[in-house]
């Protein structure tokens, strides 16, 4: 029985006309899927309703942050507990210490750490505060990664390998990422020719880990080793974007999995537990330049808020305290889930090859294997988004971009993960038809 949409149709027309198309976020609009996006009402542990009442098992997770699920009840508690006593203060409170430290717990680089309201003031502050502490001025980042909207981040790969990022976005002058050097990611030699033809220049090195923002794509054995070698050596600074990877990979995120220590890590989404919560963080000796205590300045009205505090600790504390039932379990359940929908597309003759860590994964619709930019963007985005569509008709919501990472949370279970294959294996009988 077809899906209703007419509720979601109207809500959308309603909302084309107040908000640019419709969303407060691009991928939102289901561009790249050609599927008018449901509007979303209620969610509940792994499952989301749209306003007609369809229901849907959630891959999306608010795009990271619900890893335990929605509406989770402790959660929800703290959220409404701290409500009580006002929403926000402009002033310093005490829950801020208490994210504080659980997140410097979880990574032992960190003894001080900034909270901001989003993962874009996180990356935007430091690198702000990698080029003030190395008095440099260029940064590289990797085609394929995304690390937020700041204007030196939104740039696309220069035409050669070490050339300067050209402006990703309109409104960005050329000036404002003429210091940014975009370079493919999995590619050390590239690495070390940048640092050869920007001597003693590049302040910091930006890199996702895991990527999740090209679609799912780990780091090559050795790789982030290797980062963490020759930004060592060059005196520039590592910095690892966990925003998304961050309490999501492990504990400790994506440094702890593959045991290499940057020297900044920034952090949003699942710190926030739902809540607008970024956060940036590494030794005192490099954080204590920024204001007031030195002068990088950063500030911001609702950076530390107290419910986005409470959401952030409750989730923390629950990853914390059972991280040696809930990591172990997401391992196995997403493994089984992404290698059984792998078998399907198999079996139907569709080419598909997966990308996997932990909770965190894609399917590209492509033999593979996808390890940068250059290989992901051959996957097929039209088979993509005839899957996504068939999948969604079936009650399965998957990220609407076949460059997004999809993730599963505390509160799926293997009977979703078994309704989930049923229904891949009907899609790609019905892609096949
Ligand atoms: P926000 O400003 O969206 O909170 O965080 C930016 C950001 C920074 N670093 C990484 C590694 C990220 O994944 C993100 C944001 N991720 C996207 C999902 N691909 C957010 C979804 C959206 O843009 O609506």
């Amino acid at each position: 029985m077809p899906r209703k949409t007419e509720i979601s149709r109207r809500l959308a027309a309603r909302a084309a006309g107040m908000i640019p198309g419709g969303v407060n976020s691009p991928v939102r609009a289901f561009g790249s899927v050609e599927c008018e996006p449901p509007f979303i009402v209620r969610g509940q542990g792994a499952r989301i309703w749209d306003a007609d009442g369809n229901e849907y098992l959630d891959y999306v997770g608010s795009w990271g942050p619900l890893i335990a699920g929605h509406a989770h009840p402790v959660v929800v508690k703290a959220i409404t507990s701290a409500a009580s006593n006002g929403t926000s203060f402009g002033a310093s409170t005490p829950s801020e210490a208490d994210l504080a430290e659980i997140i410097i717990s979880a990574f032992p680089h960190i003894e001080k750490v900034r909270f901001v309201s989003s993962g874009t003031e996180a990356t935007m502050s430091a690198i702000r505060l990698a080029r003030a502490y190395t008095e440099r001025k260029y940064i590289v980042k990797f085609s394929g990664c995304y690390h937020g909207h700041a204007d030196a981040l939104l740039v696309k790969a220069g035409s050669g390998v070490a050339t300067l990022g050209i402006p990703g976005s309109a409104g960005v002058p050329e000036e404002f990422t003429q210091f940014t050097i975009a370079l493919p990611f999995n590619d050390v030699d590239a690495v070390e020719q940048a640092f050869a033809k920007f001597k003693q220049q590049i302040a910091a090195v930006i890199v996702e880990p895991v990527v999740g923002n090209m679609g799912c794509v780990p780091p090559a054995p050795g790789y982030l080793r290797a980062l963490r070698e020759v930004t060592a050596r060059e005196n520039t600074l590592l910095i690892f974007d966990e925003v998304m990877t961050g309490f999501r990979l492990a504990f400790g995120g994506a440094q702890a999995v593959y045991g290499v220590t940057p020297d900044l890590t920034t952090m949003g989404k699942i710190i926030g537990g739902g809540l607008p919560v970024g956060g940036y963080g590494g030794p005192a000796g490099i954080m204590d330049m920024v204001a007031p205590l030195g002068p990088v300045y950063q500030a911001g009205t609702l950076s530390g808020n107290p419910l986005a505090m409470a959401a952030g600790i409750a989730v923390l504390r629950m990853l914390r305290d059972q991280q040696n039932e809930i990591y172990p379990r997401l391992e196995k359940l997403t493994a089984k889930l992404v290698q059984d929908v792998v078998l399907e597309a198999s079996g139907a003759g569709v080419p598909l090859t997966a990308n996997r860590v932990g909770s965190m994964f894609t399917w590209f619709f492509t033999s593979g294997p996808v390890t940068d930019w250059d290989s992901a963007s051959q996957a097929d985005a039209k088979s993509f988004a005839g899957f996504f569509r068939a999948m969604l008709d079936q009650s399965i919501y998957l990220p609407p971009s076949q460059f997004e990472a999809a993730f599963v949370s505390t509160a799926h279970t293997d009977a979703d993960t078994r309704q989930t294959v049923a229904a891949a294996r009907q899609a790609f009988a019905t892609m096949h038809a």
